[in-house]
């Protein structure tokens, strides 16, 4: 049966019900399905892809950064950081105006989805009016809303739904136990915390990691693991290739096998098969090869537009042409 994205957050509410959605994922179960051979797994996710969604369809969102650069957080992996000397411009917060001229570019682009993301440990609750503005405004375009501010009280995730928003994008990044070596100045429980608020104020959670930052496989399955563990599985999880940005801590980490990120997003699909599995950072790294592989693995949306963040992503023609190579279409 093949679900709008509308219509996903209504499925994964009503997880309970349903015996594929599974909320008892062990790390022995995650790590077992990524050492089936390729095809078996790939078949395993292909049937469950199948059944929840139409598999030749894919989401649309196209991202935007509201507030770039100067970031107090140590995220070794982030161009943003104030911590590393990468050359990333530290800007105010975006005016209005601009921010919806973006986001009339995405619809007319094709974008069902606009996504922004400011580059904050947390908002203030000034910046966070300035936000709901844009939310709204986004929503009166008639496309679909995402941030991505960093942690949030209880009360701003209520705001943030007040306004409109339909999803809230905070990453776990990776495993818990992998995680000290990437970020230092917030926890994986601060991290829980903010997807409990933001989950608590009806909000769809969009959360997933990093691909190819040093991790084991152990690490990506106890990622995974973590994801399926939550109260509801998240709606949306974004599985980003690590962009090693100049700069960075992780700036020399060698590329990941494309076969193995395509195995992270085929056992996501398997543990969580009604969620939105994100092809997300890192596209522009990749051949059309190994982008059809993980659209075959179940990956079911991108961003698109020719920047992420502050980093590129594929351009619009050859998106279009890929799609059209494989019978892909815009998800509505
Ligand atoms: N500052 C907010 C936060 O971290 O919660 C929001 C923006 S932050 C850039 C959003 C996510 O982008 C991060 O959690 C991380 O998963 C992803 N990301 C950042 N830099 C990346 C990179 N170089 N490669 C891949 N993913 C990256
Ligand atoms: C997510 O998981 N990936 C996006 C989005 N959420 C905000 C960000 C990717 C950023 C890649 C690095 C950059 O462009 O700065
Ligand atoms: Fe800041 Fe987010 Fe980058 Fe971490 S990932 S340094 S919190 S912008």
């Amino acid at each position: 049966m093949a679900l709008s994205s509308k219509d996903i957050f209504a499925r994964t509410s009503s997880q309970g019900a349903d015996a594929d959605i599974r909320h008892d994922w062990t790390l022995a179960d995650a790590e077992a399905l990524f050492s089936k051979s390729f095809s078996d797994l790939l078949f395993e996710a292909q049937t469950l892809h199948q059944r929840y969604f139409n598999p030749n369809e894919v989401q649309i969102s196209t991202l935007l950064s509201i507030k770039t650069g100067g970031c107090p957080e140590d995220c070794a992996y982030c161009p943003q950081s104030a911590h590393y000397d990468t050359g990333t411009d530290k800007d105010a917060l975006m005016d209005i105006d601009s921010v919806l001229a973006a986001a009339r570019d995405a619809k007319e682009g094709g974008a069902s989805r606009f996504c922004m993301g400011a580059a904050w440990r947390s908002p203030t609750d000034r910046d966070l009016e300035a936000v709901c503005k844009m939310v709204e405004g986004v929503k009166e375009l008639g496309l679909e809303s995402c941030v991505t501010l960093g942690m949030l009280r209880e009360e701003q995730a209520k705001r943030l739904s007040d306004s409109g928003l339909d999803y809230y994008n905070h990453n776990i990044d990776t495993s818990e136990e992998y995680y000290d070596e990437i970020i230092t100045t917030r926890t994986y429980e601060d991290r829980l915390n903010t997807l409990g608020n933001v989950r608590d104020a009806g909000i769809n959670v969009c959360s997933g990691g990093i691909v190819g930052m040093g991790e084991t496989r152990k690490d990506r399955a106890g990622m995974l693991t973590t994801l399926t563990t939550l109260p509801e599985h998240p709606q949306s999880v974004p599985i980003n290739m690590l962009v090693a940005v100049e700069g960075t801590p992780l700036s020399d980490e060698p590329a990941i096998d494309a076969i193995e990120f395509a195995r992270t997003i085929a056992v996501a699909r398997v543990m969580m098969p009604a969620s939105v599995v994100r092809l997300s950072a890192g596209r522009k790294e990749m051949t059309d090869e190994a982008q059809a592989l993980c659209f075959a693995a179940g990956a079911n949306s991108i961003f698109y537009g020719d920047v992420l963040l502050t980093t590129e992503n594929p351009e619009r023609e050859a998106d279009l042409a890929l799609f059209e190579r494989l019978g892909i279409t815009p998800m509505k």
